[in-house]
């Protein structure tokens, strides 16, 4: 599959198909990813959440992970790391693009898609993103004439989110049931979540609790819609449902729930009383999300694995189910989830590191975890809901450090006096040390995040792919 650049945070879809062939029985993949969805926005994992009836059913079936966490806390940055198993320190992918933007991921960057393509497999995508067009006509436009790209195409300018959930499923359904004897990989990053919601008239209050819930039932409706074209295909696909980031706090009702990890801290006369605990903040709420994996016949049904695991590890880990190997010019920061997965193991790692992704210099460390502890160095800097950031303040001197099986709500940082916060923090520091010497010994790319009206979708009737919305 081609490598395009992902922008988030506007509404633009692409649908990419790239067809190999090979005939084996090696596992079908199914990735699907939200945006912006809360780690308590499925009944799974929270049961004040009521309207994930399909989403908690493949969980029930498969394997729930309760410690998953995305590889940023923003959209960019967050879906490159899945998509290329290494951090944004390494892809230079550190921050969101925006609708001009020209550059995308870096070239010498590696894809699931591209490993997975080069061992026969059929791939496929759909994205809420921004194609970059070389040559654009000199009367583009671009807000709000958002397009709807399909292949090299545009389908629909603008697009109409009302129907996307209809066609994100036709697409993938007609995709699964036309593969062949190849195995296939459909990576499937929706906009649902993200504002501004949408949904389908079926769906108009249908909860009556306004428009999250509604469009949280359609989703749930639109995986159970994608596992259904699964099981009447075949009996080997791995489907895995998570999301990028979690919710969007500055929209109040417009934003999802973090469940039980609300980070209190921000909130104490100390955090400045308030302030975003959720998405581009390196709080709990920030980057842990919901994530189920099921696949009969290996995951037992009903599993649930509290393992400290990431959207890092879905390309090792997808790479080794396909029989393929990681490229071996580069460092990649996720872990193969194999073992975990199958039951004959119980953990992947003990440390992980979450990037920042809004308050100081983005993909700097902003916290690291080292078991059930948690070092955090940045903190505020983030509207919450009632407009207060609380102070953008660094702790790298003194940094809070929480044992998040005791505190998950990340209350009360241990003592500084104390020997265990002392020997955890060094522990982080050599951690971070190890890291900053690979990333030196890397092969790390650059990002061109210069933006300009060549990289605009265009709308121009006499354009055979760019329409205007009068037209
Ligand atoms: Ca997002």
């Amino acid at each position: 599959m081609a490598v395009f650049w992902s922008v988030c945070c506007v509404l633009p879809m692409m649908f990419i198909l790239v067809y190999a062939a090979e005939t084996d029985v090696r596992p079908n993949f199914v990735i699907v990813m939200s945006d912006d969805m809360g780690w308590g926005d499925i009944g799974a994992n929270w049961p004040e959440t009521v309207d994930t009836r399909n989403i908690d059913r493949l969980a029930h079936e498969g394997l729930r992970l309760t410690d998953f966490h995305a590889g940023a806390s923003v959209c960019t940055p967050s879906r490159a790391a899945l998509l290329t198993g290494r951090l944004g320190l390494r892809t230079g992918l550190t921050k969101n693009f925006g609708p001009q933007s020209l550059g995308g991921i870096p070239t010498n960057e590696t894809t699931i898609a591209e490993i997975l393509s080069n061992a026969g497999y059929r791939t496929a995508m759909l994205e809420n993103s921004v194609y970059l067009y070389a040559s654009p006509p000199s009367n583009c436009i671009m807000d709000p004439a958002l397009p709807l790209c399909s292949n090299y195409s545009i389908a629909h300018q603008p697009v109409k989110l009302a129907d996307l959930a209809k066609m994100y499923a036709e697409f993938a359904s007609n995709f699964i049931r036309n593969v062949s004897s190849a195995p296939y990989f459909l990576y499937a990053a929706l906009s649902h979540m993200h504002v501004p919601l949408a949904h389908a008239p079926q769906y108009d209050n249908v909860t009556g609790r306004g428009i999250y819930t509604d469009t949280l039932r359609e989703l749930d409706g639109l995986v159970e819609s994608l596992l259904t074209a699964v099981k009447q295909t075949d009996n080997n696909t791995l489907f895995w449902f998570t999301s990028d980031n979690g919710p969007w706090e500055e929209k109040c009702g417009l934003s999802g729930s973090v469940g039980q990890f609300i980070g209190m801290w921000q909130a104490s006369p100390e955090g400045g009383g308030g302030g975003s605990v959720a998405k581009r903040t390196v709080w709990e709420g920030g980057h842990r999300v919901p994530s189920v994996i099921y696949w009969p016949g290996h995951i037992e049904a009903g599993t649930v694995s509290s393992a400290l695991t990431s959207s890092l590890d879905i390309l090792p880990t997808l790479t080794r189910l396909a029989g393929s190997d990681l490229p071996t010019d580069r460092y990649f920061d996720g872990e193969d989830m194999t073992a975990l997965i199958t039951g004959t193991a119980q953990s992947v790692r003990q440390v992980l590191f979450h990037p920042n992704s809004g308050n100081v210099e983005e993909g700097e460390i902003g916290a690291i975890r080292l078991g059930s502890y948690k070092v955090v160095y940045y903190t505020g800097g983030v509207p919450d809901c009632f407009g207060q950031s609380g102070p953008s303040q660094s702790h790298a001197d003194s940094p809070l450090v929480f044992n998040l099986d005791a505190d998950p709500s990340e209350s009360s940082p241990l003592d500084s006096n104390s020997s265990e916060y002392h020997v955890i923090v060094e522990l982080a520091r050599m951690a971070l040390v190890d890291l900053q010497q690979s990333i030196k010994l890397d092969n790390t790319s650059t990002v061109d995040y210069r933006s300009g009206h060549e990289g605009r979708v265009c709308c121009n009737k006499d354009s055979p792919i760019c329409r205007c919305p009068w037209d």
